[in-house]
């Protein structure tokens, strides 16, 4: 298993739609199981494939954080919201491609998702809490669409200059 290095933004590859994933090859099981370790080890409990740079529509998420409770990581491929709720539910959203910038974002309270599992087989569940708010922020991700682009413009220039400065410091270093 390999940690992969995380984009941070902007970078065009998180703003670009990614590819749907024709079949479960031993190559993309590797994928998600190095993402998975990738989004452990950040922490995180999400983690889309253009965060590392790989434009397929797959994401991995695990969000259990009761202490005690057993992990639940999920891969999903090509995931798809197929219903959700009238009313929202508002969360301080982070995001690993956007270190240390938290905002609040409304979204559905309860998604219906449809994916492809790593046995290639059709799973269908329905998300609430923060499952429902990762998977929903996940999505996003395979289209291009950061948390940030819910906030208005002027916030998110500022978060976007302050990632700049963040990636002149990094290479600098
Ligand atoms: O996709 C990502 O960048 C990982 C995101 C997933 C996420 C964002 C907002 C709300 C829920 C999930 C996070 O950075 S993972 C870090 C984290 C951990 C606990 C709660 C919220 C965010
Ligand atoms: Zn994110």
């Amino acid at each position: 298993m390999t940690i992969r290095p995380i984009l941070i933004h902007p970078d065009p590859r998180l703003k670009t739609v990614a590819d749907p994933v024709t079949e479960v090859t031993a190559e993309l099981r590797k994928l998600a199981d190095d993402m998975l370790e990738t989004m452990y080890d950040a922490p995180g409990i999400g983690l889309a494939a253009p965060q590392i740079g790989v434009l397929q529509r797959l994401i991995v998420l695990d969000c259990v954080k009761e202490e005690g409770e057993d992990p639940r990581p999920i891969a999903m491929f090509n995931p798809e919201i197929t219903w959700a709720s009238e009313d929202v539910s508002t969360y301080e959203e982070g995001c690993l491609s956007i270190p240390d910038q938290f905002a609040e974002v409304d979204r559905p309270s309860e998604v219906e998702v449809r994916w492809m599992n790593l046995d290639g087989a059709i799973q269908e569940e329905h998300f609430k809490g923060l499952w429902a708010t990762c998977v929903q922020h996940e999505i996003d991700h395979l289209n291009g669409k950061l948390f940030i682009d819910y906030l208005k413009p002027m916030r998110r220039q500022m978060i976007t200059r302050k990632m700049q400065k963040l990636k002149r410091e990094r290479t600098r270093a």
